[in-house]
Order: C-alpha cells, then structure tokens, then sequence
C-alpha cells in the first residue's frame, strides 16, 4: 500500500495521475504548502528538500521523494508505462529528465514572475517566457512525428502534462502548438489522468500572502 504526500500542483498531480494510471491503491495525505506543512519533521523526513510530493510504499519499506524518481520507482514496481530494456527505457527516461530538469523548473520561473513576484520584472517576465515558448517548440517538433513522447504512452507524458495544463498562466498559446495541443488533448481524454487530475483539487485556494510568505522567503535553515 502507498501512502502519498502531496498538494494539487504540477509535481503533486504528476504522482497522483500515474497511481491512478497504474491502479496501484494509495492513500493521499495533504500537505498544505502555503501553510507550511512540508516543514514538518515528519514531512522532512520522507522529503528532506521541504517540496511535495513524497511516498512511502509499505510492501518495500520505501521512501521516496522527487517527482521523477517516484515515477520512476512505481514504473519499475509495476513494470508499467516504462520499457524494461534499451533503446525504450532510455528513450523515456531522456524525456523524464528533460521534464524535470527543464520545462518544470522554467515553467515555475514563468509561474512565479508573470503572476506571483510583488513587483513586475519585465526582463524576468521576457526571459522565462521565452525560454517555456521555445521548451514548447521541442515538444510540439519531437511530438510531430509520434503520438507520445516517447513513442507509446509512458511516466514522460504523465511528468509533463500537468505543466502543460496551466500554458495560459506561461503566456503560451496552445494553437501555435497543434502537435502539443493534440498530444495534450488525448491525454486529458484518458479516465486515469482525470481521476489523477481530482486527487486534493478542492483543496486548492488562490495564493494569498501568508502564502507567499512562506513559499518565497524560504533561506538556508527551516522556518
Ligand atoms: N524537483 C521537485 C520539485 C518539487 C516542487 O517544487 N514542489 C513544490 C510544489 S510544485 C513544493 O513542494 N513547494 C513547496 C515549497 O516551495 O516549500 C520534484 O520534481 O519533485
């Protein structure tokens, strides 16, 4: 049995979607982010880098934390989604890391300077807007001639379609992408990755300034 620790964002939903994906059964425990709950000595214990999402797998006696290292350990426990043997697995891990390593993160960027910085920073706004438009022309071009991105459907598109969910918010428009809005269109349809899509949803407010408190001023010891 899985327990998993998360909030409904982009790294929460990545986990949740592939559990349902895997019909693994899972209990959701909420950590409230904005409030500070992955500050916990319990939460850092399973997540010493104080971010969600995080589980502990009680059939292993597992811990694990990084959105991608999770997928990658419920690929592997339930041989799913994930091709066992060169070329296929590296084929998905390179799109994995790429996710994590990189339209994640400047994603977030965008994120946090077009909706979230307490004062504008036009050169912040431009940069990471830029950067996500041309981290979407890679997708929608590798997306061209495949229907995933790997080939057949795996953890790859799971890490990365809930980043792509919120493109108005990274000031992208989905009809300069049609391979993407394709892709992005087949995997909402799939009933696994609406259930994923659910899991704590109604528990998600709009950011308020205790919030930000606590998420942008975070230094080097625990709060
Ligand atoms: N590289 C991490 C990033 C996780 C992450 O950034 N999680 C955010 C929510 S999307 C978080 O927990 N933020 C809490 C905080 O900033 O203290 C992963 O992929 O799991």
């Amino acid at each position: 049995m899985i327990d998993l620790y998360s909030w409904p964002t982009p790294n929460g939903i990545k986990v949740s979607i592939a559990l349902e994906e895997m019909n693994l059964p899972y209990t959701f425990h909420p950590i409230n982010i904005g409030r500070g709950e992955q500050f916990t000595p319990d939460f850092l214990e399973k997540s010493p880098n104080n971010r969600i999402p995080a589980i502990t797998d009680s059939d292993t006696g597992v811990s694990v934390f990084e959105s991608g290292a999770i997928l990658l350990y419920l690929a592997e426990k339930t041989g799913l989604f994930l091709p066992p043997a060169l070329p296929g697995r590296v084929e998905v891990l390179q799109w994995l890391f790429w996710q994590v390593g990189g339209i994640g993160p400047m994603c977030g960027q965008a994120h946090h300077f077009r909706q979230y910085a307490p004062e504008p920073v036009p050169y912040a706004i431009e940069r990471y807007t830029r950067e996500v438009a041309r981290l979407y022309g890679v997708l929608d071009r590798r997306l061209a001639e495949r229907a995933f991105l790997a080939g057949d459907y795996s953890i790859a598109d799971m890490a990365t379609f809930p980043w792509i969910a919120p493109f108005a918010q990274q000031g992208q428009d989905l009809e300069a992408f049609p391979n993407v809005a394709r892709w992005f269109a087949a995997i909402a349809a799939r009933p696994g990755v609406a259930r994923g899509r659910s899991v704590g949803s109604a528990l998600r407010k709009p950011m308020d300034e205790s919030a930000k408190q606590v998420l942008f001023t975070q230094g080097a010891k625990i709060p």
